[in-house]
């Protein structure tokens, strides 16, 4: 029975083409988006929290709006990518229960604290400019509503990308004061925003298989160095320094050079031990519980309408 099934699922992987929710499926395939998607979408809408925080503290009107509109976008981002888990037979709620209980994840990235303004336009500059490095490739991923969902995060990822670098340009014409303020902010996110690409190929266990499958189109390094190679001159115009002694230009490999990421930290951050892990799930169980009565209702409204229907 499955044998003219899986045959026609490697066709479609081997053809670069799409595999759509109502198509035969491995398993393990099904498994696999699950845990990426979900994660994803996880990301998005705790990756509300950290610029957040900095929504009536924003130093004007305009940016006030414009983080906002930021912020609201993040959670669209993660209402796509929970609708595209979906497809795939899990429900939404299901999903948050798996990451309130801890046994889904979410970046890395966003269990460090921002501790000034200047975050802002560096979560937008560097966090949002890895998401981009890491997504573009994704659009051509091999599951039809991750890929689509994709391509529309990603445009309105490069607007983020550059409301950040903007910002954070904005702040290096200003007082010494700002520059400094940029300048600390670059120095504790530089590292965090280099391990947003995952662990080492050596010790990334699902690279390989979701690269067999064009679920994931590049490894953690490829796309971890593209991003330092396309950061270095960036950060040259802002006139940060990256707090790198080991970055450099190679010559020969047409390439930066750059120091390694402590790994030990990340997977302290990953097993739940970051800076801001507990503040995080903490105040998303809080939105969880004080949103019950919502969908409370909105289950009674939905009942009485297939009554009213029959
Ligand atoms: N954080 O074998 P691999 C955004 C886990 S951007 C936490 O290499 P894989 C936009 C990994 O899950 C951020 N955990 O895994 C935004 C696995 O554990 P598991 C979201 C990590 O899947 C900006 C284990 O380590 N973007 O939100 C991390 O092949 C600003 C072994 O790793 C995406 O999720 C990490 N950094 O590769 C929002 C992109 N790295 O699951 C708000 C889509 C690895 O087996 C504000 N995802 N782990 O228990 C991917 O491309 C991949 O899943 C990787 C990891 C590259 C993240």
């Amino acid at each position: 029975e499955e044998a003219p099934l899986e045959e026609a699922f490697e066709q479609t992987i081997a053809r670069n083409d799409r595999i759509e929710p109502r198509d035969w499926m491995p398993d393990d395939y099904r498994k696999t988006l699950i845990r990426q998607i979900a994660q994803h979408a996880h990301s998005e809408i705790i990756g509300m929290q950290p610029e957040g925080n900095w929504i009536t503290r924003a130093p004007s009107l305009r940016r006030k709006a414009v983080l906002l509109a930021k912020v609201q976008d993040e959670a669209g981002h993660g209402l796509y990518l929970y609708s595209a888990t979906e497809t795939l037979g899990v429900s939404r709620d299901d999903l948050t229960r798996r990451l309130l209980s801890g046994t889904q994840k979410y970046s890395s990235i966003f269990n460090y604290p921002t501790l000034s303004y200047a975050d802002v336009g560096t979560i937008g500059w560097l966090v949002d400019g890895a998401a981009i490095c890491n997504q573009v490739p994704l659009c051509r991923t091999s599951f039809g509503p991750y890929g689509r969902a994709m391509i529309r995060v990603c445009k309105e990822e490069s607007f983020h990308q550059r409301q950040g670098y903007e910002l954070l340009m904005t702040m290096m014409r200003g007082t010494d004061e700002q520059r400094a303020m940029v300048q600390e902010s670059v120095d504790r996110f530089w590292w965090p925003a280099l391990m947003m690409f995952g662990p080492p190929d050596g010790d990334s266990p699902n690279t390989e298989r979701s690269m067999t499958w064009g679920i994931k189109r590049h490894t953690n390094d490829e796309l971890r160095q593209k991003f330092v190679d396309m950061t270095v001159p960036q950060a040259k115009a802002l006139g940060v320094t990256l707090p790198d002694p080991e970055l450099r230009w190679n010559d020969e490999r047409q390439a930066h050079d750059f120091g390694s990421p402590d790994w030990e930290e990340f997977w302290q951050v990953v097993k739940g031990n970051g800076p801001c892990n507990a503040q995080r799930l903490a105040h998303r169980q809080r939105a969880y519980d004080e949103g019950a009565w919502v969908r409370e209702a909105a289950m009674a409204y939905a009942d009485r309408q297939v009554d009213e229907n029959v």
